[in-house]
């Protein structure tokens, strides 16, 4: 018996679940039956801020269900995103790695996410955690925006997803975007089925596919990633949450989504799988400054490298297994659920590429004493490294000309070093008062600049993307 098993029977004990627990190799579960996988639940909202949650302060909106999962769960508040956008964020999460090491930092335009008929994906010879848990035995469901590819060979199911059912990139990316782009489709599995998507009922229509996924497969091991399309720009709800909110039609979308988890995890305990079933709530990057959303106490917005665009909302719930109303402040990130998944899952990480991200087992099961497995996280925007966070210490980069997503980049950013747990919202530089930790922090980005690349420079471990030569739009089928 390894100490972690016995760390695992010690909180058990403490929440008086020792007599359910029945072991698995390494680990034990409160309710789980032998050699029972657990299912995995992903709630990925689209530009939710840091501020928008009651369990994580928000005074605005009401969100009971999500309140009540991190008083059953675990809220974990150093928790990142890999990039302040939408494509490399969500390449991120389904892969384990940085945006760049898989080349998904920018589209092939220098742009900072994918825009429709984009000739650019996710290669397919990326192992993503769908394709690692189908291996094991689990079903697979996508539910929402994908924003990893819109040509047949990068949809879902064509990365390891049994089912996807959604909109393939941003929900403001429809017709009137951009001339070319075709009406906001809505696809089922791969083929377009309304266009443009009613978005007013995306949210109950999402949470309807969910919930049904999770009955069909209710005695099966199974992946479920949901990633909202709200409370992305332009927000929609739909009629029993319009006009209902105190923050507009912004609060409305959080709302529903509120409502969305409540339905979920109701379907959990109906079904009996609760103690069996990891659900984990966050966004793909931070508020946008103009849309109602809130990242408070974290300073500047989606885009950016500031926490406020990088760091997110994040709570995890698992009865049994990850300990009641607890918090955690370790540093730990999107990359790290691939990994600690497969770990779960029984597997491992694919053993022939780098995987940046870590197992975090230790640190969501309240293993006492437990530290993030990161001496290094890096912010990068688009194909620029702009700061560094290690333990307690952020240093934004000195930049002759620091990138924008969109516009021009503002010249000469001079050097900065924040202690991001006695100062969140990045307020006061201290890098005159400690010079040794900011030649450390130097040095770690080097190795991030060698290994990953920044502007102007190849990494020397990132691997390509996948492109087609001629995408054609995702259109309604002619009958
Ligand atoms: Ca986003």
């Amino acid at each position: 018996m390894d100490a972690h098993m016995l760390t695992r029977r010690g909180f058990l004990r403490t929440v008086g679940l020792g007599a359910a627990a029945v072991a698995m190799p390494g680990l034990v579960f409160a309710g789980s039956s032998p050699g029972k996988k657990p299912n995995f639940i992903i709630i990925f909202c689209d530009d939710l801020g840091y501020g928008d949650l009651g369990c994580f302060g928000s005074k605005k909106h009401r969100t009971p269900n999500i309140d009540r999962m991190a008083h059953e769960g675990m809220r974990l508040t150093s928790f990142y995103v890999t990039s302040g956008v939408c494509t490399p964020s969500r390449a991120s999460l389904m892969t384990g790695c940085y945006p760049r090491r898989v080349n998904m930092h920018q589209n092939t335009s220098g742009e900072c996410v994918l825009f429709p008929v984009a000739k650019k994906g996710l290669n397919p010879d990326e192992v993503t955690i769908a394709e690692v848990l189908k291996k094991r035995g689990y079903a697979t469901a996508c539910i929402g925006k994908w924003h990893l590819g819109d040509q047949p060979a990068f949809l879902p199911t064509r990365q390891g997803f049994d089912y996807y059912f959604g909109i393939p990139y941003s929900n403001d990316m429809g017709g009137g975007q951009r001339g070319k782009n075709p009406p906001l489709p809505l696809v089922r599995n791969e083929k377009v089925i309304e266009a443009p998507a009613n978005q007013n009922t995306l949210t109950k229509r999402y949470t309807e596919e969910a919930v049904k996924f999770i009955t069909l497969n209710k005695d099966k091991p199974f992946l479920l990633y949901l990633p909202h399309a709200m409370p992305h720009n332009p927000v929609h709800a739909s009629e029993k949450f319009r006009g209902k909110s105190a923050n507009g039609g912004y609060g409305d979308a959080v709302e529903e989504i509120d409502w969305s988890t409540g339905e979920i995890l109701a379907a959990l305990r109906k079904l009996g799988i609760d103690e069996r079933t990891l659900v984990l709530f966050t966004s793909d990057n931070g508020a946008a400054s103009r849309w109602g959303g809130s990242n408070t106490p974290l300073s500047g917005w989606k885009g950016s490298t500031m926490e406020g665009g990088m760091r997110e909302p994040c709570v995890v719930r698992w009865p049994g297994a990850i300990p009641a109303g607890a918090t955690c402040d370790e540093l730990s990130c999107t990359m790290d659920l691939p990994p600690t998944f497969a770990r779960l899952a029984g597997a491992g990480p694919p053993g022939d590429r780098i995987i940046d991200g870590k197992d975090i087992w230790p640190l969501l099961s309240g293993r006492a004493g437990a530290k993030s497995p990161h001496e290094a996280f890096y912010y990068y925007q688009m194909d620029q490294l702009q700061a560094v966070r290690s333990g307690k210490w952020k240093l934004h980069l000195p930049l002759a000309m620091k990138k924008r997503n969109w516009g021009k980049g503002t010249p000469n950013t001079p050097l900065r070093l924040y202690d991001v747990k006695a100062d969140i919202g990045e307020t006061t530089d201290v890098a005159a008062v400690h010079p040794d930790v900011v030649k450390r922090l130097l040095a770690l980005a080097e190795t991030a600049r060698e290994d990953l690349g920044d502007t102007n420079r190849q990494g020397k471990h990132q691997r390509p993307a996948g492109l087609v030569v001629t995408p054609k739009p995702l259109v309604l089928s002619s009958k």
